[in-house]
C-alpha cells in the first residue's frame, strides 16, 4: 500500500520569499490526500483489522501531543452522542475520546488529529461534542462496470471489477479511510444509470469484498440498482413493482446481498428518468416502486434513497417536473425511504434556485444530492470550490415550516418525526494519482464530508482546515489561496452562466460553451434555456407570463422570484425574460451588465495565476506546476466562454462590447467550428431522428485540444 508519507523537507532548496526564507516542500503527486502534513511519529501496525484498532493505531502512529490518549467507548449510552457523534475530553495530561460505538470513537481519532494540525488544540481544559447532522453522508458513484465513470474527469473507477474479488488494491483500504476521515459513511458503487449485472452473484462476491474492507472503518455500501433487473438478470417476464413474482425476486435478492453483506445499506434508484426503467413503464407510480424496495429491505434495517431526477421532453418547463411528480405522492413513501433531491430544479448548474420540492413535501423523507464531479464546472480542468455553491443551497428557506425552514432544516428532519436523514454528493474520485483530476479538486471531497457532517461550517473554516492539512498553514500562503478558493464558485458563475443563465454549455460533454445549439429534444437545447432573441434573454418563469414556475415556490419566495424588481440579480434571467437594455440596480442596461460580469470572471481567473505564482515556495514542485497549468488553462477557457456567448448574444443585442471590457479574440464563425463541441443542428422535439449521435458521458480526450488559442491580455506572455 502507498503508505501515508511523512512530510518530508527537502532541505535541498531554500527560497528567499518576502524577506523571509521558506524551505521547499518534497514533491508529491497528492494521493496522500489531506493527510499530507500528517508527520509519522511512530511505524506501529493495527493490531487487527478492527476499528478500535484502527482508532488506536492512528493515535500511535500520527498523535504528536505530551497528553496521553485515550479512547473509550461508553459502557453506558450517553443519548446525546448517537450512534456516530464522540466527545473529546480534554484535562491535564490527558485527551479522552469516548463514544458509544467504536464507529463514534474512529471519528474522534480523526477529529483530534485535524485538531492537531489545524493549530486548533484547546490550550487548557475542555470538553468538544460533534455530533454529525445527517444518518447518512453518503457517496453516489456514477462508475460502469467497464470502469468507465459517467462524468468522471480523474481516471477510471477504482473499482477494479476484472480483479476483485480475488485481487484487493490497497487504495480500498486507502478510499475507506480518507471518507471515515470526514465523516462519509455510506457509499453507492455503482451508476445509477445501472447495469443489473451488479447484482449477478458473481459481482455481489466482488462486493462484499469491498464491504468488509470498509466495514471498519463504518462505510456501508449501497447499490444503485436497475428496475428492470427482474426481466434483465432473474427471467422474469415483468418488473412490475405490484407483480407477486417482482416482489418475490426483490426479496430474495435483498436477502442473498445481506447474507454476504450484514450491513448492506440499501438501494439507490434512478427510475422513469432519461432512458431508465421504473414503476411508471407499468402504470405505477415512484411510491409503489419505491415501497416495493422498502419491504424488501425493511427487515434488514436498509432504506431506499429514491432519485427525484425526472423530467420529459414534451413539457413546458424542465425545472417544474420534479415537484410535478413528486407532490402528489407526499405521506405515500414508506419510513424506510428517502426522497434524493438534487440541489436545483434543473441539474447542478453552476448557480440555481433551491428545487421548489424541498419545501412541498413536508411528509416524504427529503435529502439532498449535490455534484462533488464538477460536470458543468469546467470538469477537472478549473479550480472550483464548491462548498459555497451546496451551501448557499442549505441555507436557503424554503419558508414550508415558516421563516427558517432551511433545506438543511428540512432534510436534517428537524421538522419530522421519523428521523431518518440522509445526504448524498455524486464523487469526483478516480484512479488518478490525485485521485480528483485536480489537486484543488480534493477540496471539494473533503469539504462534502465535512459539510455532510456539519451544515453550519462556513466554506471558509473549510477551505482554512483543508489547506492547512493539505498544503501549508503559512499565513502568506494561507490567505490568499483560501481567498481565491472562497470565491473561486462567483468567479466560475461569471464566466460561464451569469445572472440566472444556465444550461448554455455544448451539449456534447458539457464542457465549453455551446449557446447556440440545438438538439432534437428541446430540453438538451441551450436555446431552449436561455430563449435569446431581439427581444431580450431569459426564461420566463413567472405566472402571468411564463411557465408558472415561481408558484412552485412557498411565499415569500413566489413573489420575490416571480417579480423582476425583487428577483435577485444573480438568478434573473433564470425567472425572467429580460430586455438588452433593461435597466439594473446599478444602472447599467443588462447587455453591460453581462458584458461586465463576464470580465470579472475573466479578470478574476488571470488573477488566480498571480496568486498562485506568489504561493509557489510554499508549495511543492510537483503540485505547484500542476495546478499552474491548469490555472492558465482555466483563465484562457474564461475568455473562451466570454467570446462565444456574447459575440453569439450579440446578434440579437445589436450592441457593443463596451471599452471597458476585453475585446473578442476571435469571431462568431471561428467558435462555432470548434468541431467537437458542435452538435449537428437538428429539429426540435421528437425521436432521436435515426443517425443522430448519441450523447458521450464521458469526454473524449480530444475535446480538452479544442480550445481555441487563446492569449491572457493581463498576460500576454503565458
Ligand atoms: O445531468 C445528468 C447527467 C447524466 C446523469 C444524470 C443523473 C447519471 O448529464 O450523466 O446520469 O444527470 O443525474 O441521473
Amino acid at each position: 500500500m502507498k503508505s501515508f508519507k511523512t512530510f518530508v523537507i527537502a532541505s535541498a532548496l531554500i527560497l528567499a520569499v518576502s524577506g523571509c526564507k521558506v524551505e521547499k516542500p518534497a514533491d508529491t503527486d497528492g494521493h496522500d490526500l489531506w493527510f499530507h502534513n500528517l508527520e509519522q511519529v511512530s511505524d506501529a501496525t493495527p493490531a487487527s483489522y478492527t476499528t478500535e484498532a484502527i482508532a488506536q493505531n492512528e493515535i500511535d502512529r500520527f498523535w504528536k501531543g505530551k497528553a496521553a490518549v485515550e479512547i473509550k467507548v461508553l459502557d453506558k449510552q450517553d443519548d446525546a452522542l448517537g450512534r456516530d457523534g464522540y466527545r473529546l475530553v480534554f484535562s491535564s495530561g490527558k485527551v479522552s475520546v469516548e463514544a458509544n460505538t467504536a464507529i463514534g470513537t474512529l471519528y474522534g481519532v480523526y477529529g483530534l488529529l485535524r485538531l492537531q494540525q489545524t493549530d486548533a488544540l484547546p490550550k487548557g481544559s475542555k470538553t468538544i461534542t460533534e455530533v454529525p447532522a445527517y444518518e447518512y453522508r453518503a457517496f453516489n458513484h456514477w462508475d460502469n462496470l467497464n470502469r468507465s465513470v459517467e462524468r468522471g474527469y480523474a481516471g477510471k473507477s477504482l473499482w477494479n471489477w476484472d480483479e476483485l474479488p480475488d485481487k484487493v488494491s490497497p487504495v480500498y483500504q486507502e478510499y475507506a479511510r480518507a471518507n471515515a476521515s470526514v465523516g462519509i459513511n455510506a457509499t453507492a458503487i455503482n451508476n445509477v444509470n445501472a447495469n443489473a449485472q451488479i447484482l449477478t452473484p458473481e459481482y455481489l462476491q466482488k462486493v462484499k469484498v469491498l464491504a468488509d474492507i470498509f466495514r471498519p472503518y463504518g462505510l456501508k455500501v449501497f447499490l444503485s440498482l436497475n428496475f428492470a433487473a427482474p426481466k434483465h438478470i432473474g427471467g422474469l417476464d415483468t418488473s412490475d413493482p405490484l407483480d407477486p413474482k417482482v416482489v418475490q425476486f426483490w426479496k430474495d435478492k435483498t436477502a442473498e446481498i445481506y447474507a454476504l453483506i450484514p450491513d448492506f445499506g440499501g438501494y439507490l434508484v434512478k427510475a422513469n428518468s432519461e432512458g431508465q426503467s421504473g414503476p411508471q413503464d407499468y402504470g405505477r407510480t415512484h411510491a409503489d416502486g419505491a415501497n416495493m424496495l422498502a419491504d424488501a429491505l425493511a427487515p434488514y434495517g436498509g432504506v431506499v434513497f429514491w432519485r427525484a431526477f425526472v423530467y420529459d421532453a414534451q413539457a413546458e418547463d424542465r425545472a417544474m417536473q420534479a415537484s410535478d411528480e413528486f407532490v402528489p405522492l407526499d405521506g405515500q413513501f414508506r419510513d424506510n425511504v428517502l426522497v434524493q433531491v438534487k440541489n436545483g430544479p434543473i441539474d447542478f448548474q453552476p448557480r440555481e434556485p433551491i428545487s421548489p420540492l424541498f419545501g412541498q413535501a413536508p411528509k416524504t423523507n427529503l435529502m439532498l444530492e449535490v455534484q462533488i464531479t464538477q460536470e458543468y464546472l469546467g470538469h477537472s480542468k478549473h479550480m472550483v470550490y464548491l462548498h459555497p455553491l451546496w451551501k448557499e443551497c442549505l441555507d436557503t428557506d424554503t419558508y414550508e415550516f415558516g421563516k427558517g425552514s432551511t433545506v438543511a432544516a428540512v432534510t436534517e428532519g428537524k421538522y419530522r418525526d421519523n428521523k431518518l436523514s440522509a445526504i448524498s454528493g455524486v464523487t469526483n474520485i478516480g484512479d488518478d494519482a490525485n485521485w480528483c483530476g485536480h489537486q484543488m479538486a480534493q477540496i471539494n471531497w473533503y469539504a462534502y464530508g465535512r459539510m455532510a457532517w456539519n451544515p453550519d461550517l462556513s466554506s471558509d473554516e473549510i477551505a482554512d482546515e483543508w489547506l492547512r492539512q493539505t498544503f501549508s498553514s503559512d499565513p502568506k500562503f494561507l490567505k490568499p489561496v483560501k481567498d481565491m478558493l472562497n470565491r473561486s464558485r462567483e468567479v466560475n458563475v461569471s464566466y460561464e452562466m451569469p445572472l440566472g443563465l444556465h444550461h448554455i454549455m455544448a451539449s456534447n460533454a458539457h464542457f465549453g460553451p455551446g449557446p447556440w445549439e440545438t438538439s432534437y429534444r428541446k430540453d438538451w437545447s441551450p436555446q431552449f434555456y436561455h430563449k435569446a432573441g431581439p427581444d431580450g434573454v431569459g426564461f420566463d418563469r413567472t405566472v402571468a407570463t411564463g411557465s408558472g414556475a415561481t408558484a412552485q415556490y412557498n411565499e415569500p419566495l413566489a413573489s420575490t422570484y416571480d417579480n423582476i424588481e425583487t428577483c435577485p440579480e444573480n438568478l434573473l434571467l433564470w425567472f425572467h425574460h429580460v430586455p438588452w437594455d433593461y435597466k439594473m440596480k446599478d444602472g447599467q442596461t443588462l447587455w453591460n451588465e453581462l458584458c461586465h460580469t463576464y470580465q470579472k470572471g475573466i479578470e478574476a481567473a488571470e488573477e488566480y495565476v498571480r496568486i498562485w505564482e506568489k504561493a509557489e515556495p510554499y508549495v511543492d514542485n510537483q503540485r505547484y506546476q500542476e495546478v499552474r497549468t491548469k490555472l492558465i488553462r482555466q483563465a484562457k477557457d474564461a475568455m473562451w466562454w466570454r467570446d462565444a456567448v456574447i459575440l453569439y448574444f450579440q446578434t440579437f443585442s445589436n450592441m457593443p462590447i463596451p471599452d471597458d471590457c476585453y475585446p473578442a479574440q476571435h469571431t462568431l464563425e471561428e467558435l462555432q467550428q470548434v468541431g467537437v463541441f458542435r452538435r449537428p443542428q437538428m429539429p426540435q422535439g421528437g425521436a432521436r431522428p435515426q443517425g443522430a449521435p448519441q450523447m458521450p458521458r464521458q469526454p473524449r480526450p480530444e475535446i480538452y485540444d479544442m480550445l481555441p488559442d487563446y492569449t491572457l491580455p493581463s498576460m500576454p506572455e503565458l
